[in-house]
């Protein structure tokens, strides 16, 4: 980008720990500090001239936290994750100040392809981790890119922050005890500037020194004041070198300052008479200066604030002038684009006879084998194998830190996860049941799947779901979650309905630069043993299956219900003669429907057969997909099976109710034949 050159005043962006207290880098610190504040104040005053869209959420008052806490992390190991009030943190681990305001500015220089706005972006390829709205999530993806670098040998510190108003979520708590638990030298920032928003803290919570909290997850925590940068300096410092030491993660309450409002419309009308001015006779910034001024340093700081105003005015200027943002690309970038394949061993090489539940611990037990990048974990996945015992013995085959069991924390786990697949990991989490991933919802959907078209960085994470109904498990481990999961951009999925496949599906997910979830119906793990063996084309499940060729209709369908819908075609051949054509979808996402279009285009006649409720349902896709092109030329209307728009029932008899069944599907197609 053509920007103006950096002044040397910001050449240097670290203060190492013998140095805190030399005049060079106080002024340093000044230096950095000065620009974030005469950055956020410009990025104000040209929102309000209209030239910055959305809304801006200032860090004015928190450089005193976040500068010296940039200058003193290690940016070529380190994993840090700025919050919406770091925006001098984000000039000083990389980039050019004028990246930095193209984001703002949503122009063709913008980090993320101005498809994130305000503060959202990161520099991933240097583990700044670009932070999504949702307060809270950040913290467990810090901790896995953390994990990440501390497992390939390099002694990472992590700096996650969050606000006072953040330390009510809940991730919040999944994520400061899975740091302990784990050990993850992540070092947790609370900017506690007294709001959440327009919410005193007196509101939000009773006890006032949130640092205790870090009693309770077995940590160190301290409280810190941020009134004076050098305080700061030394504090962090010393924290700093004891963390990557320790390797023990740690909470820090810092007592920090939010000079304007929550963001630029705020008007602050809910605080008292005079509170606003009070703050901001406390503004660290002023009072640095003349300290340093009275340490004999005016002219310096002078030439300091005249340097850095000319090079910010400029900086505006060159990327205020940079063209509007393409719109070219954007759907290209949903996916990460396909990889080549994996280099994998022939293996097993013969047929050998397995459950689905055998076939995919014998893919993972492939995988643990030959890729060493690879971790596998969720709860109870280690010595008990797993609820349905997926899992077993690969905790003793491979051991931990690669195999292991999470605390019950869905969300936290899966942000881990999600840490270590953008540093290089390629993680496979197992969801106890389908049903409890509604509590990853935010870290799947909203982190996982917009990662690769906002940060254009990829993320290899396969999530295992054992789904689906016919156990008597009830309304919370019974669900089909395709049609709630897919319906976000980004995410890839597979649905075998044998153990070949299975196999297969595995190993494709995994190869995966994508979030990929693995649906494994449950009712499907142990029904009979079937040949598994090493397949040059696993790749093919990505495509439909034709397993049955006939004239009458085209049946689509997936999972358990493959084989229903089979079952069905044996009757009808048997009692009418006649046939259809029926496919195993295989890959829900992305769909291949070419082989069904061209089924369909022959036949005339459509069924679409499935085991999630109806009402929103995956089948009012396909059939959307499937005939919105020849619709002229179907002989009949579409014919959709699928369970009652009813949560699913315990008792044997009201699931056989709710459920698509052989027999119902035989009595859908002879009353829609009629
Ligand atoms: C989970 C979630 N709920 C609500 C919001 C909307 N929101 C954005 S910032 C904010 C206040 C956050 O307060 P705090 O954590 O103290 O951070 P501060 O803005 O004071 O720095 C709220 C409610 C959000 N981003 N995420
Ligand atoms: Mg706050």
């Amino acid at each position: 980008m053509n920007f103006p050159s950096t002044p040397g005043l910001f050449a240097r962006r670290d203060i190492r720990p013998g140095e805190l207290d030399q005049p060079e880098s106080l002024l340093q610190t000044y230096a950095w500090m000065q620009l974030a504040r005469t950055g956020d104040n410009r990025i104000l005053d040209l929102f309000r001239q209209g030239l910055i869209r959305g809304t801006v959420t200032g860090g004015q008052g928190n450089e005193a936290l976040i500068v010296p806490l940039a200058l003193l992390a290690d940016k070529a190991i380190d994993v840090i994750s700025f919050s919406h009030r770091g925006f001098g943190g984000h000039l000083i681990w990389s980039g050019h100040l004028g990246d930095h305001l193209c984001q703002y500015f949503a122009n063709s220089g913008s980090p993320t392809k101005a498809r994130e706005g305000n503060i959202h972006h990161g520099d991933p390829a240097n583990r700044s981790l670009p932070m999504i709205s949702h307060l809270g999530i950040m913290l467990s993806n810090v901790i896995g890119s953390t994990d990440s670098q501390r497992r390939l040998g390099k002694p990472a510190v992590g700096f996650a922050f969050f606000g006072d108003g953040s330390s009510s979520t809940g991730d919040i708590h999944e994520s400061l005890n899975l740091a302990a638990l784990l050990s993850v030298p992540v070092i947790f920032v609370i900017e506690n500037n007294q709001y959440a928003y327009s919410t005193p803290v007196s509101e939000q919570f009773v006890s006032a020194n949130l640092f205790e909290r870090a009693k309770g997850y077995g940590m160190e925590g301290f409280a810190m004041d941020c009134s004076d940068p050098t305080h700061v300096l030394k504090t962090l410092s010393a924290a700093i070198a004891r963390v990557r030491t320790t390797r023990k993660p740690l909470l820090i309450e810092a007592h920090t300052f939010r000079l304007r409002g929550h963001a630029a419309y705020d008007t602050c009308d809910y605080m008292k008479p005079g509170e606003a001015e009070a703050i901001i006779a406390r503004d660290p910034l002023p009072k640095f200066r003349a300290k340093l001024a009275a340490a004999g340093h005016a002219a310096r700081l002078d030439a300091i604030d005249a340097e850095l105003h000319d090079f910010v005015e400029a900086t505006i200027k060159a990327s205020l002038a940079l063209p509007p943002i393409d719109p070219a690309g954007m759907a290209e970038d949903v996916f990460a684009p396909p990889a080549a394949p994996m280099a994998w061993q022939p293996s097993p090489a013969g047929p050998e006879n397995m459950t689905m539940a055998q076939a995919i611990n014998r893919g993972l037990r492939k995988i643990l084998t030959e890729r060493p990048e690879s971790v596998v974990l969720g709860q109870d996945i280690g010595t008990y194998g797993g609820a349905f015992k997926v899992t077993e013995g690969l905790v003793d085959d491979f051991g931990r830190p690669r195999v292991f069991s999470t605390p019950l924390c869905e969300s936290a786990s899966t942000g881990y996860a999600l840490g270590l697949a953008v540093n290089g990991h390629r993680v496979i989490e197992e969801f106890q049941f389908a049903d409890f991933a509604t509590d990853a919802m935010t870290q799947i959907v909203l982190n996982a799947a917009t990662y690769h078209f906002r940060a254009g960085q990829k993320c290899p994470v396969v999530f295992r779901f054992p789904c689906g109904g016919g156990l008597t498990f009830g309304s919370f481990h019974s669900q089909e979650m395709e049609s709630a999961f897919l319906s976000f951009p980004g995410l890839k999925a597979l649905y075998p309905s044998n153990p070949q496949d299975a196999f297969n599906a595995l190993l494709a997910a995994y190869e995966d630069d994508n979030p990929v979830i693995l649906f494994e119906h449950k009712g499907l793990y142990r029904r009979g043993k079937h040949p598994v063996k090493w397949d040059p084309d696993y790749r093919s499940v990505w495509q439909p299956a034709k397993l049955r060729s006939g004239d009458f209709a085209t049946i689509v369908s997936y999972g358990e219900m493959v084989l229903m819908a089979g079952e069905a075609c044996d009757y009808f051949a048997e009692e009418y003669e006649t046939t259809f054509d029926l496919f195993d979808l295989r890959a829900l996402a992305p769909l291949n429907l070419d082989a069904v279009k061209a089924s369909l285009a022959r036949t005339g006649r459509l069924v679409v057969v499935h085991e999630g409720r109806r009402a929103h349902g995956f089948g009012a896709e396909l059939v959307a997909r499937l005939t919105e092109e020849h619709f002229a030329q179907l002989k009949a209307p579409p014919l959709r099976i699928a369970a009652l728009d009813l949560p699913v029932p315990f008792a044997p008899e009201l699931e056989a109710v709710y459920r698509p069944s052989r027999d119902k599907i035989v009595d859908a197609i002879t009353a829609w034949m009629g």
